[in-house]
């Protein structure tokens, strides 16, 4: 494909969905270099300017943070009616994660400060999706409209947050929408990080709108202050369309400094000026340049995580209160981005649900992907565990070091496999006997503040912290695995209609054909045939996506298909001769170079 038509066909993207040029050989990098990369990728979070594309708005941009002023006064209003108010944050995949923890976190504050918890959640797919990939439910807008309505039943005022990072969530846009034609109670946000004009605008399945339409009527109420759009950009992410990582951290750190300001101004009269939003940020970027200055150990853990992948073994996170949740996003995440079975990277918390607080509760009879506590843990994988497991725990200076120390001492007892991330603050330090006991630990030593509620913005800084390492880390094991072809993960789950788009712009990309060729090909590849019968092209994107749930190599037989112009069969039998994905879309791409060399 020559580069004009490349660029041309990248130009159509959004931000949220382009390759990024940083990270554009990571599936060659090693370790350490892929550290770097993705610390380059990061750093565009904060950049003022990204070079190519000097006109968007970033999150340091004064329209963004007259924005974040202006939600912020939001939440006070509702903080200061706590009888009649409510604050919902809503969100598919990562981004209803997200919403999940900083509800957590900020009601668990109110109620500290014996607050009405004013704060709530809602998740495309329920409680299940904290913990598995629920992608189907991203899909409709009216099950999101309805989930809201519920969640507001009787309230006055409500300042609802929708997040979709790459302004596309049918869920998301059905709740908006839902808002914006109840403007009396509700005051709508959309947090996502693409400039509006690049909203989706393909038809939402038994819609009358799709999300641009959405977007663009919240930006004509935004002069009016009857509704907010913060989208500031951030650069694509590493893996591209992959927003769990820079779309995730963006969020949290947005998010939580809207929630705190407006909790700061209702309860200790502060005033909420652009500046203070400034310094708030720029503490997040701290945090980030703090995270990745440990780049040797965090290369290590990679290392490790890496091995374990590819000798088929596992990677467990086990972590104390947010971070344990930290680390169970983070692995349930692996599952719809790298097509990994959930047994691959897996989180656990201590006290399991209790720990977690969730609206539906215990959720352990749904299944073993719902067995969260570490007590579960050691009753049901520690019998089994093997040298090739990979441990890793999440903790700091505030946890129970001394359950740290007696569950280290017990897996150690048959691993020594036994990694951590810790953090800890300059006057109170973990003690040596305890970081003695693992392998590598990535320790963070943290300026102490003494200043009043300085401990929630610590925690947060520690989640952060833990997320990028997080993110690199089960990237990083799996690009080692072989899962990455250039920064596109080609092997994705086809399970839903961004991804089923996402699945035919890869084709597009790396064969050239047209659309209409690749989504040809990809519903072959979907129906496994060389024939599409009538009621298969005729059958709309959730029946598609449905099937494709649960298909095997779904993009990579549509790519070697086109490719080699070959049957069904034959682009099994190529991708069988080979069991890393990379090489068999290697071979196939560059097969066809030599042939036409
Ligand atoms: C992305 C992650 C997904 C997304 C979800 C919502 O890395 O795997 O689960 O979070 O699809 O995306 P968005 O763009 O609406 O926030």
């Amino acid at each position: 494909m020559d580069h004009l038509k490349q660029s041309c066909y990248e130009l159509s993207l959004p931000v949220t969905e382009k390759c990024n040029p940083i990270s554009r050989d990571i599936d060659r990098a090693h370790s350490k270099q892929m550290v770097q990369i993705l610390k380059q990728c990061d750093a565009e979070i904060f950049e003022k300017k990204i070079n190519h594309d000097p006109f968007y708005q970033r999150l340091h941009s004064s329209p963004v943070i007259q924005t974040m002023v202006d939600v912020a006064k939001g939440v006070e209003m509702m903080l200061r009616d706590p009888e009649e108010s409510l604050i919902v944050l809503s969100g598919c995949g990562t981004s209803g994660r997200i919403a999940f923890l900083l509800v957590k976190s900020f009601n668990e504050m109110l109620n500290a400060q014996r607050q009405k918890q004013i704060c709530s959640y809602i998740i495309a797919g329920g409680d299940r999706a904290l913990l598995t990939s629920q992608e189907a439910p991203e899909d409709d807008p009216v099950l999101g409209a309805r989930m809201l309505d519920k969640v507001c039943a009787g309230k006055k005022y409500v300042l609802f947050i929708g997040i979709s990072c790459g302004m596309s969530a049918p869920f998301v846009a059905g709740q908006l929408d839902f808002c914006l034609n109840h403007l009396d109670v509700f005051t709508p946000v959309l947090l996502g990080f693409n400039p509006v004009h690049m909203a989706r605008s393909e038809l939402i399945q038994d819609c009358s709108f799709h999300f641009k339409d959405v977007a663009e009527r919240m930006t004509a109420e935004q002069r009016h202050k009857r509704a907010f759009v913060l989208n500031p950009v951030l650069g694509a992410e590493a893996i591209s369309g992959s927003s769990r990582m820079k779309g995730g951290s963006a969020t949290k750190i947005i998010l939580e400094t809207v929630l705190l300001a407006g909790y700061e101004a209702s309860f200790r009269d502060k005033i909420m000026t652009p500046e203070c939003m400034s310094a708030w940020i720029t503490a997040s970027e701290m945090v980030y340049e703090t995270t990745y200055s440990h780049s040797d150990e965090l290369a290590a853990l990679i290392q490790k995580a890496g091995e374990s992948l590819q000798m088929k073994a596992h990677v467990y996170y086990l972590g104390w209160q947010t971070l344990g949740i930290i680390g169970m996003t983070d692995a349930s995440e692996c599952i719809p981005t790298y097509g990994a079975d959930f047994g691959d990277i897996r989180g656990f918390i201590n006290n399991g649900f209790s720990e977690m607080k969730n609206k539906e509760g215990d959720l352990s009879s749904l299944g073993p992907e719902f067995i969260i506590g570490h007590k579960d843990f050691v009753d049901t994988i520690l019998p089994s565990l093997s040298q090739n497991d990979m441990i890793l725990f999440l903790f700091t200076v505030n946890d129970d070091l001394h359950e740290v120390t007696m569950l280290a001492n017990q897996l150690r007892q048959r691993t020594f496999n036994l990694h951590a991330i810790a953090h800890d603050l300059e006057k109170f330090t973990i003690p040596e006997r305890v970081c003695n006991m693992f392998e590598t630990v990535l320790n963070i030593t943290w300026p102490f503040s003494s200043e009043k509620d300085n401990s929630l913005v610590t925690r947060q800084h520690w989640e952060l912290s833990t997320k990028l390492c997080l993110n690199a880390i089960s990237t990083g094991a799996h690009v080692l695995k072989g899962k990455v072809y250039m920064n596109y993960m080609i092997d994705l789950r086809v399970t839903n209609s961004k991804l089923y788009r996402r699945a035919i712009n890869i084709l597009q990309r790396f064969t050239g054909c047209s659309k209409t060729e690749c989504e040809s090909a990809l519903l072959r590849a979907i129906y496994s045939t060389d024939d599409l019968a009538e009621d298969m092209t005729s059958a709309d994107v959730r029946k598609h996506t449905d099937v494709a749930n649960r298909r095997e190599r779904v993009v990579p037989t549509a790519l070697v298909m086109i490719q080699c112009s070959c049957i069904y069969a034959e682009a099994q039998r190529h991708l069988d001769c080979y069991s890393v994905i990379r090489d068999a879309v290697n071979a196939c791409l560059n097969s066809i170079k030599s042939t036409v060399d």
